[in-house]
């Protein structure tokens, strides 16, 4: 709920919301679609990972026991990475910046081919805190990501999409290298950008399951991927802003990762589901001098690194295209009464056999001033509720946003509704547009 004197939403305001809305939402179609054409991803070997993590534990050793920004560490561990890259044919810039007196450094690798106008991206930050040699934190993203980019090489894989892997520095200080990276990239490169997929954290000790909330097609991504390994994942919703994904998604680029979890501590439940220890942080090292290559769950590690893979291949073979398939569109302005009874906006679907599909598209357009207030669910033409946003988002303006649903188990024909409801006082709004695609 706002506080504040709610504005009104001129139509204006409400055009410029939608636009920047419409940019800096999250929508099926903005984010890569993995194509018909994707190819499954190859095994990431986690023995080569775990060689890559005893690399950066012997250059932390043998450099005063860190790999911390400014430090002759870091730059050991960005040339470990670098050589390895252009031995495998990686076209890598050396970026550099000045961050707290001292020179940081941003290593860009791209792998030759594919689109360049539909570039995705996959990066770490490779520094780690003074404390320590950052063995999970962050070598683990850092090892997978390098590893994920070696057997492209290995494999010869040519994808449509042209592939950009990142290892940042400075992001201990605050996200230092990726917002300087982000800020100095032209808005015609930026537009470019198709994809940004962060791995902060991908090896702890006692590890969570956790996938970004950000773009659905990027979170489904990962989420189908550990619903083959029978492995549950939790949404990471504390992560925005704490990791280098939030340069990107402040400019609208789609973003997503995984993450295993830092200092918070595992619940019972969560233990129940993942197995570890109840009751003690997922990474008890975290930030401290213990962080070293002990401090790893292979387990963890293996699944987060082949996840790191099979988004790298189903993110870069389809095609940004918008989905073809059928659409159900009702544009019809709903206003929806400030803390009050819930409204709908329907769609009848007609002509679309059998079921709908794993992947239905629901295009969610909401003028509000405060998107916190809002619960707003998808109906299926028999009753089925799904949740699709529940009073989250705090004080930011509108939802506009295309969310991926799971509907294969409800028939496609029928009249399907947008139910929302405003659920505290001050700030309203109206619902401006319910699209369904059927790809
Ligand atoms: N800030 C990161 C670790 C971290 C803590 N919470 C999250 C959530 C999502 C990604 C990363 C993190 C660091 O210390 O590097
Ligand atoms: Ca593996
Ligand atoms: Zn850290
Ligand atoms: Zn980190």
């Amino acid at each position: 709920m706002n506080l504040s004197v709610p504005r009104r939403v001129t139509a204006a305001a409400a055009l410029a919301a939608l636009a920047l809305g419409g940019l800096a939402g999250t929508s099926a179609s903005a984010a890569p679609a993995g194509g018909a054409g994707a190819t499954a991803a190859p095994d990431i070997s986690l023995a080569n990972v775990k060689q890559h993590l005893t690399s950066l534990q012997s250059i932390a050793t043998s450099n005063g026991g860190n790999r911390a920004h400014g430090r002759a560490g870091y730059k050991a561990s960005i040339d470990f990475v670098k050589a390895k890259l252009d031995a495998a044919g990686y076209t890598t810039t050396l970026q550099t910046f000045t961050s707290s007196g001292a020179t940081g450094y941003n290593l860009i690798a791209d792998w030759p081919g594919g689109d360049p106008n539909q570039v995705l991206m996959a990066g770490s930050h490779l520094d780690s805190v003074a404390a320590g040699a950052g063995i999970n934190d962050n070598g683990s993203g850092s090892a997978a990501v390098l590893e994920t980019a070696l057997t492209v090489s290995r494999t010869g894989y040519q994808p449509s999409k042209h592939l950009r892997f990142a290892w940042w520095g400075a992001e201990e200080l605050g996200l230092v290298g990726s917002k300087y990276y982000v800020n100095n990239l032209p808005t015609t490169e930026r537009a470019k950008l198709k994809g940004y997929l962060n791995f902060d954290m991908i090896g702890s000790p006692n590890p969570g399951y956790f996938v970004y909330d950000d773009d659905p097609t990027i979170e489904q991504t990962f989420k189908s991927y550990f619903a083959g390994l029978g492995v549950p994942t939790e949404i990471e919703t504390e992560g925005d802003g704490r990791s280098d994904h939030a340069p990107f998604k402040n400019v609208g680029v789609p973003v997503g990762g995984l993450f295993s979890g830092a200092d918070y501590v595992k619940t019972a439940a969560q233990a129940q589901k993942w197995g570890g220890t109840s009751g003690q942080a997922f990474d008890r090292c975290y930030h401290s001098s213990c962080d070293t290559t002990a401090n790893i769950n292979d387990t963890a590690l293996d699944r987060n690194s082949d996840a790191v893979a099979h988004a790298v291949w189903t993110l870069s073979a389809g095609s940004t295209t918008p989905p073809t398939g059928k659409v159900f569109e009702n544009t019809a302005d709903v206003a929806v009464p400030d803390n009050g009874a819930a409204v709908t906006s329907s769609v009848t679907v007609t002509g679309v056999t059998g079921n709908a599909p794993a992947n239905l598209a629901v295009g969610v357009d909401i003028v509000h001033t405060y998107r916190g207030d809002l619960i707003v669910d998808l109906i299926a033409p028999d009753g089925s509720v799904y949740s699709l946003s529940n009073r989250s988002g705090g004080s930011a303006d509108n939802i506009v946003q295309t969310y991926t649903v799971d509907a294969s188990t409800e028939v496609a024909n029928g009249v399907w509704k947008l139910r929302v409801q405003d659920k505290a006082a001050a700030d309203t709004g109206y619902v401006n547009g319910f699209k369904l695609t059927f790809p």
